[in-house]
Order: C-alpha cells, then structure tokens, then sequence
C-alpha cells in the first residue's frame, strides 16, 4: 500500500509533518523519536505503507530487508555497532504498538537490559 492518508508515519514521509532524519534511500526513512528511550533511539520506517512487521514480511520481504539494512547503517552511523544495540519491531497493540505504519526502533547507547519490560 503506498500511503494511507491518515497515517502519521505516511505523512513524516511526505515531509507533511517534521522529523529529524538521520537517513534516506528511496525505500527508507529514517528519523529520530520523539521520546527518545535511550541516547540513540531511531525508528526506520519503509515510505510504503505495511502496517506491521508481520504485514511486511508477507507483503514485501524484500523491502523488509531494506528496512533490517538500514538499520544496521543507522548503527554504524550512531557509532553503537561494537558496543551492541537492539532492532526492535513491536507488533500489536498487546506488545506495545501505537502507530500501525511498520517501524524498527534501533535503540542504543546504553546498558540494555534483558528481558524487556
Ligand atoms: P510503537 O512501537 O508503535 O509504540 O512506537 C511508536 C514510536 O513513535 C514511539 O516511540 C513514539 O515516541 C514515536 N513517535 C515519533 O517518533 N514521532 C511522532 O510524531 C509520534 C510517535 I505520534
């Protein structure tokens, strides 16, 4: 699906709404969160509209990869390869999702710990 109008990551996309964005390639965006949970927290988004990872992988898996590689890029870029950081694709409201355009969180910079809450 392209875009879907009333769709806050869509619109971050269309430059309709600002962001801080750290990366882009003509599949990807990749921006900082706005409530940062750790001293690297940035959300890489496909400028498609998928509205889970599970939605994603069955629709377009090779834009899924897209999405894993670039967050790996954002890692290296924040300099937070080496230490570790975590990809992190909530799914469901049950598991913490708010916004239902696909996103991987790449958090970073600090001590993680395990498991999550
Ligand atoms: P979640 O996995 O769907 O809960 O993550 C949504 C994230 O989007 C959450 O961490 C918000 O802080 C973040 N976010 C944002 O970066 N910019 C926004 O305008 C809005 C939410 I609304």
């Amino acid at each position: 699906m392209a875009r879907v109008d009333d769709c806050l990551f869509c619109k971050i996309v269309a430059k309709e709404i600002p962001a801080t964005v750290v990366r882009e390639t003509d599949t990807t965006l990749a921006f900082r969160d706005i409530n940062p949970q750790a001293p690297t927290h940035v959300l890489v988004i496909p400028k498609a509209h998928h509205p889970t990872a599970a939605a994603l992988a069955d629709e377009d898996p090779g834009l899924a990869a897209d999405v894993l590689c670039e967050a790996r890029n954002v890692a290296a870029d924040e300099g937070i390869e080496d230490a570790g950081y975590r990809v992190v694709f909530n799914t469901g409201p049950g598991a913490g999702q708010t916004v239902f355009h696909v996103h991987a969180h790449v958090l970073g910079g600090r001590d993680l710990r395990w498991p999550p809450g």
